[in-house]
């Protein structure tokens, strides 16, 4: 998008709007403010079972990967933070982790913990952590999580988010209501051992990797426990964590109304928990969630500033930059998009039955073309006009295969 057509276009669009009402500039600033945590396991080439097909070029430790962070910052101005994950990420050397993140300006957002994965700890996570039979076993994963903890609160973090692949693969291998009292047990002692200022966040997923039941399947299930442990304890929607054809944006609007939302893994999916690219498959849900996000906050539901905002994505096919460069693009305008709904002339379709007018008046907004705001946000801020154009345009790949190799491979999925 040339200089010149995006200021015809910015100028076209502010006439739109401006007859509407809507102020480009607080726009552009609230899209600017917007910002959205990067994961430190997602700038690898991802993969299957069925294999992973390297990019070339990955970063090869946390400092390589905070230099990734930096350069997605830079370009496209929405994204301030990196989501570590222990412990793939463990820092070698604190201090200077510290100096690199804020030489980058980049935070650290939640950290997440690993008990679903064995990597050398004494006893196997195979049968499950927080829930397994084993109370060594819940033990050593209760400890792992309290390390965590410690790692973030010298990073900065204040949050830990915790995600359990716990479960079982057949009718009769686990005893369901002990598990989840197990998982409670153990989350509550982990509770325990979070700083003041931190929130838990309790991820949910329906399957995998266990195929039969899962011990936190829904966000009914994360809310419930969540309950238990106390009010910095919220649900974490990841939205490739739902069941075909599920409302998320109605469990967002629910959770919201309860004050229990923690946050987002923001990516996109058309089966399972694909973990495609945000926006990719279903441009219109995300506009949707958003809707209810802006709803939630303006009506005091639950605070804008209390919900974490992270990208949770797999790249299997496409270079991991350029996919995250899209992603964070596809977040901003699904907001941008939701700013522009007449909320005034929604609650009057919604109190007067008028079925018709309110989807006129969502697909107004929806229907709007906001990549000239978007960009005009990413300008303002100091970003590329085009991030993705400049990336392929300066070869940043082939520059970063030329410095790290071929075979460097990222740790993570
Ligand atoms: C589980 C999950 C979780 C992470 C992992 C990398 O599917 O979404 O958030 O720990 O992916
Ligand atoms: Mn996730």
């Amino acid at each position: 998008m040339n200089t010149d057509f995006q200021k015809r276009s910015l100028s076209l669009l502010s006439e739109q709007l401006d007859a509407k009402g809507i102020k480009v500039a607080e726009l552009v600033s609230q899209i600017s403010a917007f910002q959205i945590a990067v994961p430190s396991w997602a700038l690898g080439a991802g993969g299957t079972r069925f294999g992973r097909f390297s990019i070339g070029g990955e970063p090869r430790n946390l400092d390589e990967k905070l230099e990734d962070i930096g350069l997605l910052a830079k370009l496209t101005k929405r994204t301030d933070a990196v989501s570590l994950h222990i412990p793939w990420d463990i820092p070698q050397d604190i201090q200077a982790i510290r100096q690199k993140a804020a030489d980058l300006q980049i935070s650290f957002d939640a950290m997440n913990s690993n008990t679903f994965q064995d990597y050398g700890q004494p006893l196997s996570y195979k049968k499950g952590s927080l829930s397994n039979a084993d109370s060594a076993i819940r033990k050593q994963a209760v400890e792992h999580n309290l390390q965590v903890i410690e790692i973030g609160k010298s990073l900065g973090s204040k949050g830990l988010t915790v995600w359990l692949a716990d479960g079982s693969n057949f009718p009769g291998q686990a005893h369901i209501r002990k598990a989840l009292q197990w998982t409670t047990e153990s989350l509550q002692e982990i509770y325990a051992g979070l700083p003041a200022d931190w929130k838990l966040l309790l991820e949910y997923k329906p399957y995998e990797p266990n195929f039969y039941h899962t011990v936190i399947p829904d966000w009914g299930t994360s809310a419930l426990i969540c309950r238990q442990l106390g009010e910095r304890a919220k649900v974490l929607v990841d939205l490739g964590h739902h069941l075909p054809n599920t409302n998320i944006e109605q469990i967002v609007a629910t959770l919201m109304q309860q004050n229990m939302l923690a946050g987002f893994h923001f990516n996109d999916s058309k089966y399972g928990d694909d973990d495609l690219s945000t926006g990719s498959i279903k441009p219109y849900q995300l506009f949707l969630i958003f809707c209810e996000l802006i709803g939630g906050a303006e009506e005091k539901a639950q605070t804008w500033e209390s919900i974490s905002w992270m990208i949770d994505a797999s790249h299997n096919t496409k270079d991991p930059l350029e996919d995250l460069i899209q992603a964070l693009e596809a977040i901003s305008q699904a907001y941008a998009k939701a700013l522009l709904v007449d909320r005034r002339k929604l609650a009057q379709c919604q109190n007067e039955g008028d079925v018709v007018g309110a989807q006129e008046v969502l697909q107004e907004a929806f229907l709007t073309d906001v990549r000239t705001l978007v960009c005009e946000a990413r300008i303002q801020s100091g970003g590329e006009a085009d991030p993705l154009a400049f990336y392929r345009r300066e070869k940043i790949r082939e520059k970063l295969i030329a410095q790290r190799g071929k075979g460097a491979q990222a740790s993570g999925l």
